[in-house]
């Protein structure tokens, strides 16, 4: 490898553990298609698709070239009172593949930016509609909505939120997570109970009154926290009664759009249509940072109000509708359209849901979700050492097994790619089980 152990040391890496992966680092150096390659001259397959990322596969060649072409064209254009072609083809082409009702794009760099854009747009809003007194916002407990302020504080996480626990947001509260081993253990798709567990937002709505909730938000069906497909009619019931006390309602689908559940959108799939939508990832296939939130003509109409010369949403980013990205997303979108990346996804669930439940017997297993290609694993806690097991599943799985696979403390996670050849999905589960017998 040419990296020198100093030459580890100054960069500070996001959500890892940086002492221990420096003494034996993961370094990959390149990746073609469902590999990667790494340092130490292996191909490594990657069941994770890099993180939800990479439905379609890495280094795509119509991306690659999509990508090189337009940063020798046009490699930035400021995107405040100016632009560029793109920007407007691809806010076209994801209306053109979004649920009805749904008209305008507003292009962010993450996940974790789009979801802080959703939130500021729900507010503002009402705000314009003359409602400003809705300012409370609703998340939900085992939620990830990225790392900024706003999504911090709806989220449900709490080892991101309780180091800044006394400098979230004000005004917000959680709903119940949906996650119950009494009666959904081991459940294939979508578990018949807990849609009653929605029912707590008339609990907040009798508390504060519906009049002061701007909006909830939740992820139709949360990744990062495990893999938590929503109970049959729980997202329908929180819609419900959204409608009933004119609450926006939010459906992050950072990781849910583009295929991951069988569907450009997760409302074509489960059949409930949110106010406002969230992306990232799949957009461009990772390729380079980009997300977009997706909202219904009403909300964009809110804001056209007022002189024509004047801004009407004091929000946006530097690299908003970036050319290089928006170049990337295209590409993306024409792939997903000429191979029928979602109508493959659909067709491999029922391999992918077998594979992955084939660990149900496993004695160190105490559940096994899994809805469209998203999966989820939970491993029995080792005494005194939460996280432990999770960790050297990842680790062996990568060193013994070159199979690249995600945990979440003992939650395994799994998002295999959108074209993945099912003898992979199958492979993928007999090393999980092997390295899981190995290991303590
Ligand atoms: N919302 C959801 C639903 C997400 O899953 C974000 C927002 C934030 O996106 P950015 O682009 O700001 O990271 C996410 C990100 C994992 C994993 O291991 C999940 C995410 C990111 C990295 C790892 O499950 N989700």
């Amino acid at each position: 490898m040419s990296l020198s152990p100093a030459s580890l040391e100054s960069y500070w890496m996001p959500f890892t553990a940086n002492r221990d992966f420096k003494k034996n680092p993961r370094i990959i150096v390149g990746a073609s298609g469902h590999y990667y390659q790494t340092a130490d001259g292996r191909r490594v397959y990657d069941a994770f698709s890099g993180l939800w990322t990479s439905g379609i596969g890495h280094c795509h060649p119509k991306i690659v070239e999509a990508v090189q072409q337009q940063v020798a064209t046009l490699d930035y254009a400021m995107g405040f009172q100016a632009s560029h072609e793109k920007a407007f083809e691809l806010a076209g082409q994801l209306i053109e593949i979004a649920p009805q009702g749904f008209s305008r794009v507003f292009f962010t760099n993450s996940g974790s930016e789009s979801v802080d854009t959703a939130l500021k747009i729900a507010l503002a809003t009402h705000r314009a509609r003359g409602e400003g007194h809705r300012t409370r916002l609703i998340g939900r407990e085992r939620a990830y909505h990225g790392v900024n302020f706003g999504g911090m504080s709806v989220g449900g996480m709490s080892p991101n939120r309780k180091v800044f626990s006394a400098n979230l947001i004000p005004g917000v509260d959680h709903l119940p997570h949906t996650f119950n081993l009494e009666h959904n253990a081991f459940c294939k798709g979508q578990p018949g109970w807990g849609a009653h567990l929605a029912d707590d937002l008339e609990r907040l709505v009798a508390l504060h009154d519906g009049s002061n909730i701007a909006a909830v938000i939740v992820e139709p069906v949360p990744g990062s926290t495990g893999v938590l497909p929503p109970p049959v009619g729980y997202l329908q019931r929180l819609r419900d009664i959204c409608d009933t006390y004119g609450i926006l309602l939010i459906f992050d689908e950072v990781i849910t759009a583009f295929g991951r559940i069988g569907e450009a959108f997760s409302p074509q799939r489960l059949g409930v249509v949110p106010d406002i939508i969230t992306t990232a990832k799949g957009l461009t296939n990772g390729v380079i940072p980009m997300g977009a939130v997706l909202v219904r003509e009403e909300i964009y109409d809110a804001f056209m109000h007022g002189p024509d010369n004047m801004i009407e949403l004091f929000h946006g980013y530097t690299y908003s509708g970036h050319p290089v990205a928006a170049a990337a997303g295209l590409a993306c979108l024409e792939i997903y359209r000429e191979e029928g990346t979602f109508q493959q996804s659909r067709e491999l669930e029922g391999h992918f849901e077998e594979s992955i439940h084939s660990l149900d017997d496993h004695p160190k297993v105490s559940d096994v979700r899994n809805l469209g290609l998203m999966g989820g694993i939970d491993l029995k806690p080792r005494d005194g050492a939460p996280g432990a097991r999770g960790m050297e599943m990842h680790k062996k799985c990568f060193w013994e097994e070159d199979l690249v696979i995600r945990n979440g403390m003992d939650c395994l996670q799994f998002s295999p790619f959108l074209n993945s050849r099912p003898e992979d999905m199958t492979m993928t589960f007999e090393k999980v089980r092997k390295v899981l017998d190995s290991i303590d």
